[in-house]
């Protein structure tokens, strides 16, 4: 029997030697909730070496995203001080196993969040939005997972880029969004496609963390998942992410 602590050891390992590890074997399968328990153990190692977990990020929370990767549940994962890139600047690919970039719209709070909240009351609680670009990394071969292997390992979260912050009063229901390589579009959608609304995201946000004791605190950053597929990153990109009404920000991979 592999212990839980192996599994987040080894994905662990995966991430700071830039190599894929396998995924679980059929025979040794695990649920989300058993996921959920994995990552917390890979996010303590991770405080063990100094990093501040400062926010999540909702994964799977559009069709297109879910289709991208053949697992049909909306997952969350921990985003740490060391995962925040300086948004203009650079990526470096050799530090990652085979990256991807996604655009994303972030939520900054104001407020604590925590358990079953309501859309209006999640609003409440919003201080900022603003474009932002998730750069995934699954750590498993191939890019390859279950919901349970993609729980464990942080829902593929590797690295996030936050462009400029906008009023909470904008509506956000229905915003046009453009991830960009080289200055030509490559991923085009609508923050609608984002669980209908991204606010839902931020309530599931709530919800799902709370049942692993883990509260949204203010200042927190929320991703809330991609509204489009990730588009695999190679050395000498210019990625850029615009969200309408929100505004763009971008960064080059070397
Ligand atoms: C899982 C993470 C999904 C999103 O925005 O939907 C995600 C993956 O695609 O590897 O971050
Ligand atoms: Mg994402």
């Amino acid at each position: 029997m592999t212990t839980l602590a192996a599994i987040a050891e080894r994905l662990d390992g995966a991430i700071l030697s830039a190599t894929p590890t396998h995924q679980t074997p059929e025979a040794e399968q695990f649920d989300a909730a058993t996921g959920y328990a994995v990552q917390a153990m890979g996010i303590e190692l991770r405080r063990g070496r100094g990093e501040r977990v400062i926010g999540v990020k909702m994964g799977l929370t559009s069709r297109a995203k879910m289709a991208q990767v053949g697992v049909d549940e909306v997952t969350w994962g921990r985003l740490t001080d060391a995962m925040r890139r300086e948004e203009g600047g650079s990526l470096v690919r050799p530090n990652f196993i085979h990256p991807r970039a996604e655009p994303e719209i972030a939520f900054i709070l104001r407020r604590r969040l925590t358990g079953e909240v309501s859309l209006a009351e999640a609003a409440l609680a919003v201080e900022a939005v603003a474009p932002a670009i998730e750069i995934i990394d699954s750590r498993y071969e191939n890019f390859r997972f279950s919901l349970g292997d993609v729980v464990a390992d942080n829902s593929s979260s590797a690295a996030f880029f936050l462009g400029p912050y906008a009023s909470p009063d904008l509506d956000i229901g229905n915003l046009g969004i453009v991830l960009s390589i080289d200055g030509r579009p490559r991923e085009i959608g609508s923050s609608a496609a984002i669980l209908g609304h991204p606010l839902r995201a931020l309530v599931a946000a709530s919800r799902m963390t709370a049942r692993s004791g883990h509260v949204l605190e203010p200042g927190d950053i929320v991703l809330a998942g991609a509204a489009t597929a990730a588009v695999p990153l190679q050395p000498g990109m210019q990625v850029e992410a615009e969200v309408q009404s929100l505004g763009r920000l971008a960064f080059s991979v070397v």
